[in-house]
């Protein structure tokens, strides 16, 4: 599968990136719950050694319960603070703000041991296209006040929402790239729609959908949503919930186009159940 991923912006937004990361103390990395690994560049491990990092596991209520406890449990041994969270629900927005506070206790003590006390600790958060970047900044925002930025070394302009705990977190994401060094991460960006739809062959994404099911040991969720038969063949699979459906051309001829739109938004909007598309 070959992707052109973001043609001819990518410059300006990694310049971009890099001139707030000068500001900020802490990283708030928001992955996809749903692929940890997919969503994640190892790349920038390097590029944010010097910041506190918070992994933030979003969209959790779309996951595995057990496999969100496993992954928190895998990035905690990493030495990050990590939190599952849902940015569509703002009821959890005091578990957020408790994370960032843990991840910010070290260098509020650094701060108190040089008499800084009302010093305020700055956050920006980071992440690839459609783990919620916006979703969680927005919801944020809404029960905050933003205000201007106009402290020293703060590029004017800047919009800033102050958090409890003496934090400020920027308004605008930073945004990552995700890594294609195999077609397994490609897919799985594909799955959860990381990637636009109309680069993609969409009737081979919702193929390669369920046989990714299949491999997992997860096709039941698939057979009993649709309720159809099962089959070793993906195809056949398919074919079956388009005839059930009747997303067919001319009421004859299987409409793969439409059956793999189906079978994905359903994944993508938690229809088929929490699903986690890869292990710890
Ligand atoms: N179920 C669920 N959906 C989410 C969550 N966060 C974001 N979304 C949805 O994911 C999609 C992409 O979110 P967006 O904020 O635009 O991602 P961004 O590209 O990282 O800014 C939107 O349809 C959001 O409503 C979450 O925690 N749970
Ligand atoms: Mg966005």
């Amino acid at each position: 599968m070959n992707i052109n991923w973001y043609p001819g912006h990518m410059k300006k937004t990694k310049e971009l990136l890099h001139e707030n990361l000068k500001l900020v103390n802490i990283v708030i990395e928001v992955i996809d719950a749903r692929i940890p690994i997919s969503s994640k560049n190892p790349d920038f491990d390097i590029l944010f050694k010097d910041k506190k990092r918070l992994i933030v596991l979003n969209k959790y209520d779309l996951a595995d319960p057990v496999a969100n406890k496993n992954w928190e449990e895998y990035y905690k041994s990493k030495g990050w603070t990590v939190v599952l969270y849902n940015s569509t629900n703002n009821k959890e927005l005091r578990k957020l703000e408790m994370a960032i506070a843990e991840a910010s206790r070290e260098i509020i003590e650094r701060y108190k041991k040089r008499g800084l006390l009302n010093k305020t600790i700055k956050a920006m958060i980071v992440g690839i296209p459609n783990v919620g970047k916006s979703t969680l900044i927005n919801s944020i925002a809404k029960k905050k006040s933003a205000k201007t930025g106009n402290m020293p070394g703060v590029t004017k302009g800047k919009q800033w929402i102050r958090l409890s705990g003496n934090i400020d977190l920027l308004d605008t994401p930073g945004i990552l790239w995700p890594k294609f060094d195999n077609e397994e991460s490609a897919l799985n960006l594909a799955f959860t729609g990381a990637i636009k739809d109309e680069v993609l062959v969409l009737e081979e994404i919702g193929l390669k959908f369920i046989e990714k099911m299949q491999h997992l040991g997860k096709e039941k969720a698939i057979i009993e949503k649709y309720g159809v038969e099962n089959n070793d063949k993906a195809l056949n699979i398919m074919e079956n919930i388009a005839l059930k459906r009747n997303l067919l051309y001319n009421k004859t001829e299987i409409d793969y186009l439409r059956v793999s739109s189906l079978i994905l938004n359903d994944f993508r909007s938690g229809k088929l159940g929490k699903i986690t598309l890869e292990k710890s």
